[in-house]
């Protein structure tokens, strides 16, 4: 196992050091696709209350966490699987709706202490994935008005729970994916590891707790804004110790309405456009009807593929079956891989 330096990226450098902070977080981004976030401006003790409530939901009895229904695909509770034994997820469908929220809540029974605190995170935390989505453009170079791109774009959360017992060290807490969306911001367990990255050279790396910071990592929607300039990350994570393991994953999945696509500023005739715009519904659906959950389902979305050129207009008909048949032997193949390993939302 390769050991970390996995880059640390302070948001609160001085004025004069901005410069070198950005450039500092575009090297990251293209070169790991994650990185640790210091100085990120939420309150350690709303970190730590917000651990709370996620442990007190995670007790709850199973007949009630199965009310956190999904109101998009894999965004309710998820119980353990086939693919994910020791791993369960409860999800907020939108972070930014104060209805949403307030759903979430009353389907958990959650006091009003716990209320205040899930409404507080939320926002929080919606605020620095907002922050440091405009930080990931200035860094390529885009001017002002960078938050316009992500305005309205959905963002999720989920509280994740690993039930490790002495019996399970060595097995697998979550298997290999990407995220499904641009940004995730995890609050990982502060004290039991697991996690894992891989690196540029195909190794997968620790990445150990680090109380206090949040854990930022570029999903599939990252690497198709930036024309290919970022990378998107696979990870996963490993039961190293008998200890229950929790985290909190707060994503910012993609548009609601419009398509993905490179701003124009990242396109020129050096950089064609890597991706052809698509719906980020499109992609989901590609994603989980192929159950391509390790970023493979980008090459299907690639510029020269034919997959791509044809669902321009075919977004609404693309089923699993036409679909399938209409890709290369090598994606053929990959797909029947896959499906028989992954199982994972969003
Ligand atoms: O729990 C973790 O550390 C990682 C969680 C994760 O990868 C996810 O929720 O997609």
């Amino acid at each position: 196992m390769t050991m970390c330096n996995i880059p640390v990226i302070d948001l609160q450098e001085s004025a004069d050091k901005q410069h070198e902070m950005k450039k500092k977080l575009r090297e990251a981004c293209e070169e790991w696709g994650c990185f640790r976030v210091t100085n990120h401006g939420v309150a350690s003790s709303l970190m730590g209350e917000m651990k709370k409530v996620a442990r007190t939901l995670h007790d709850l009895p199973l007949e009630l966490k199965m009310r956190n229904t999904d109101v998009t695909s894999g965004s309710g509770y998820m119980p353990p699987s086939a693919a994910n034994p020791l791993y369960e997820g409860l999800g907020l469908s939108d972070m930014a709706s104060s209805e949403a929220i307030q759903t979430f809540c009353s389907h958990l029974d959650a006091s009003p202490h716990q209320r205040k605190v899930i409404e507080t995170y939320s926002k929080e935390v919606h605020k620095l994935l907002m922050g440091i989505a405009e930080k990931m453009g200035e860094s390529l170079g885009l001017e002002e008005g960078v938050e316009e791109y992500f305005k309205g774009w959905a963002c999720q959360f989920r509280i994740n729970k690993y039930s490790f017992t002495p019996q399970t060290v060595g097995s697998s807490g979550l298997q290999i994916h990407t995220d499904g969306a641009f940004l995730t911001i995890l609050q990982d367990d502060e004290h039991v590891g697991g996690l894992q990255v891989m690196n540029k050279f195909g190794s997968f790396v620790d990445v150990p707790p680090c109380p206090g910071s949040f854990f930022a990592i570029l999903g599939d929607i990252a690497h198709v804004w930036s024309n290919g300039r970022f990378g998107y990350v696979k990870h996963r994570v490993e039961c190293k110790e008998a200890s229950v393991r929790f985290s909190i994953a707060s994503f910012l999945l993609g548009p609601n309405e419009g398509e993905v696509r490179a701003p124009q500023e990242l396109v020129d005739p050096n950089r064609p456009p890597l991706f052809l715009p698509f719906a980020y519904q499109h992609y989901k659906k590609l994603r989980v009807s192929n159950n391509m959950r390790a970023g493979e389902v980008l090459a299907l979305l690639h510029a020269h593929s034919d997959t791509a050129r044809g669902s321009v207009d075919t977004h609404a008909k693309a089923s699993k079956s036409s679909f399938y048949n209409q890709l290369p032997k090598k994606f053929k193949r990959r797909i029947v891989i896959l499906t028989t390993t992954l199982d994972l939302q969003p």
